[in-house]
């Protein structure tokens, strides 16, 4: 199903809501979520919790918005919060958390799997010095966007919860996508969500819901995040028309993920047999192929550029690299299609 007529590969956020999602939207019950009285937010809060096995959840506009409200609960100003060089938060979240909560970001490299180093983690919590920051705060994020739709597994969640409970840390996952992650590995999102402290989640990726996210924890740190999310002036009013939405999306979006990844595997597959074409180690694992473009005749800029002439469009992400989303808009027949014209770019 190409969109607009063409196969558009930028991101699994362009999905539009799907009918049965128009439907429950149009017949929402809803009241004052910031009195806390609109029903299907609330529902859709208990629904969240339950599936990543946490006591309660707060729905929130953005992914975005739900990261920072989770770090504006866990941190103070002056504080620091260990986070990966190329995690969404730090890379792709206009600096928020030093900008509005004056917490300092303290980068390790990710490594390709999307991973950080267990060690490298250990050695960067700050020992009690007046000199220093504290560091209050581990932010791991999965799948892992810049990595490829990198997939951390539940053993790896529970080497970083070993280390912050050493140090009495909280572990913080930016989950945006973490049913691609949960469908990839065959076990429940709850799984994956169970070592972190809060998760955010999207339902406007891949689940195709228009807005929101959820993130969930505690019911002490969900007051906390409430109150961010209130200062970040994220508190809605008849949110429940779009709270039916992401139901819907909980409800009958997940299981089909399966086939988004097996696009992007058919995507990744063809993309490495081409001339100069390097994707990443876990490209197409999930629903995001990245890969490196090393040729003489055609940079990215270009690639994108007569791509999207070819009614196939997509983003450079950096350098020599490239990003492909696959979502329930691009069918197993658009995939032929975008493969068709990367071999008569690039033969
Ligand atoms: N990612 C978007 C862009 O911002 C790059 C995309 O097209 O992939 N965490 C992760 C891992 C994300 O990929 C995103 C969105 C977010 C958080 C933020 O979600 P929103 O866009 O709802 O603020």
């Amino acid at each position: 199903m190409a969109m607009n007529g063409c196969v558009d590969l930028r991101s699994d956020t362009l999905t539009r809501p799907t009918p049965a999602m128009r439907a429950a939207m149009a017949a929402a019950e809803v009241g004052d979520d910031v009195f806390g009285e609109d029903p299907t937010v609330n529902r859709l809060e208990r629904q969240a919790a339950e599936t990543m096995g946490k006591a309660a959840g707060l729905f929130v506009p953005s992914g975005t918005m739900g990261n920072l409200a989770a770090v504006l609960a866990h941190c103070g100003r002056g504080d620091e919060a260990i986070v990966g060089d190329e995690a969404h938060t730090f890379y792709y979240e206009a600096g928020g958390m030093a900008a509005l909560g004056g917490i300092q970001p303290r980068t390790l490299p990710n490594r390709p799997d999307g991973t950080l180093d267990i060690t490298a983690v250990e050695a960067a919590v700050r020992a009690p010095n007046i000199h220093f920051p504290v560091t209050r705060l581990i932010c791991l994020e999965n799948t892992h966007n810049r990595c490829g739709g990198a997939v951390l597994d539940a053993a790896y969640m529970r080497s970083v919860r070993a280390v912050a409970d050493a140090h009495g840390l909280p572990v913080h996952l930016d989950g945006a996508r973490i049913f691609n992650a949960a469908v990839a590995l065959g076990v429940p999102a709850a799984t994956l969500a169970a070592d972190a402290d809060s998760v955010t989640f999207c339902l406007s990726k891949g689940l195709a819901a228009p807005v929101g996210s959820v993130l969930c924890g505690t019911a002490a740190f969900i007051d906390a995040a409430r109150r961010a999310r209130k200062q970040l002036g994220g508190g809605m009013r008849q949110a429940g028309v779009l709270a039916a939405a992401g139901l819907v999306a909980l409800d009958t979006m997940v299981d089909r993920l399966a086939d988004d990844h097996e696009n992007a595997r058919r995507l990744t597959e063809g993309l490495a047999g081409m001339r100069g074409v390097t994707p990443a180690p876990d490209a197409g694992r999930t629903n995001i192929v990245v890969a490196a473009l090393d040729r003489d005749d055609i940079g990215v800029d270009g690639l994108v550029e007569r791509m999207a002439a070819e009614g196939v469009r997509f983003f450079g992400v950096g350098g020599n690299r490239f990003r492909l989303v696959t979502h329930w808009e691009v069918s197993a027949d658009d995939v032929e299609r975008a493969l068709a014209a990367f071999r008569r770019l690039l033969g």
